[in-house]
């Protein structure tokens, strides 16, 4: 499979309301690596297995919530393409200077319309992972280090008019959608789960009447045992969980949601479906998500916080 376009995405910056406690949560007991902290005081984190410079960005603000999402693009070309191609769409895009996210080459910024600050970049400083780019080694002990996911993976978003944020990601930035489910007695899509790779999903979205929300960041795990090993984690560190660990129908990824020190969800995820662009999607009902096992595999029910807790 060639992988051209958008490639993966590359950062999310996560507001906290005390920057210290945030780190603490995120360094010490998620385990990412610290690898810088700018003027402005924000502090930039990976997971082990990351090669570019940061995924994670920490911001102190009065609330919690989601800055932006970007996305790695491919090439210079392709971020000039993709910037004509959003424009074309109809939205307005912004360039951020190099530099402002550190060892970040210019960014295009846009508001999608569910009222998300989506971003694409071409450049990050390639930082190599600590098993080493030639012969890695079998291990680190950062594996070992806190709940050590590999990486940042997806976002669940929430917010308005998902239907033409389905329009822009397959038909402009070149997405297939991989899962979705349709709103009670109706074939309207509420939720997608969208991929840019053969993953399960690279960002999800759910129909919500506030705009720009988050429901959750999610990390990946190595495997299911790391997924339980992240429980013990979590438990030892009062941590609050919100759902898990069980798996979920939808993704078939196992799970866990808990929350940061600020309220803001965030998940340790495993496994998944593997997508290819040419299969048709697979469609869940909103009992299917409920009841069917789409949200939790092993409680079969909708959880009011599924519906309700975003920051
Ligand atoms: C995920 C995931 C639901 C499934 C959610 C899936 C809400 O968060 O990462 O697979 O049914
Ligand atoms: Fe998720």
């Amino acid at each position: 499979m060639a992988l051209t376009g958008v490639l993966r995405p590359g950062h999310v910056q996560i507001r906290v309301l005390d920057l210290d406690e945030g780190v603490h949560h995120y360094r010490d007991i998620m385990g990412l690596e610290e690898t810088g902290r700018d003027a402005e005081g924000r502090v930039y984190l990976r997971g082990w297995d990351e090669r570019d410079h940061h995924s994670i960005v920490l911001r102190q603000a009065d609330r919690a919530g989601l800055d932006f999402f970007g996305f790695k693009v491919a090439d210079e070309h392709t971020l000039n393409r993709l910037e004509a191609e959003v424009r074309d769409w109809g939205l307005a895009t912004q360039r951020i200077p190099a530099g402002d996210l550190l060892e970040t080459g210019e960014r295009v910024r846009f508001e999608i319309p569910s009222g998300h600050q989506i971003e694409l970049y071409a450049h990050k400083t390639f930082k190599g992972s600590p098993l080493g780019q030639k012969d890695p080694a079998p291990y680190s002990s950062r594996m070992d280090n806190g709940i050590a996911p590999m990486r940042f993976d997806h976002a669940l978003l929430y917010g308005p008019n998902v239907d033409k944020v389905l329009d822009l990601f397959t038909k402009v930035l070149g997405f297939h959608l991989a899962e979705y489910v349709t709103l009670p007695d109706s074939d309207v899509k509420g939720a997608l789960w969208l991929a840019c790779s053969n993953k399960a999903h690279d960002i999800a979205f759910v129909i919500h009447p506030e705009p720009g929300k988050l429901h959750h960041v999610s990390f990946y795990m190595e495997s299911i045992d790391r997924v339980f090993r992240a429980a013990d984690i979590m438990a030892a560190h009062n941590v609050k969980v919100d759902i898990g660990p069980t798996r979920h129908g939808i993704t078939r990824g196992g799970t866990i949601y808990a929350w940061d020190p600020s309220g803001n969800r965030f998940e340790t995820f495993s496994g998944g479906n593997t997508t290819y662009p040419d299969l048709p999607p697979i469609a869940w009902t909103w009992e299917g998500l409920g009841e069917g096992g789409g949200l939790d595999v092993a409680h079969r029910k909708m959880h009011e916080t599924f519906l309700t807790v975003v920051t």
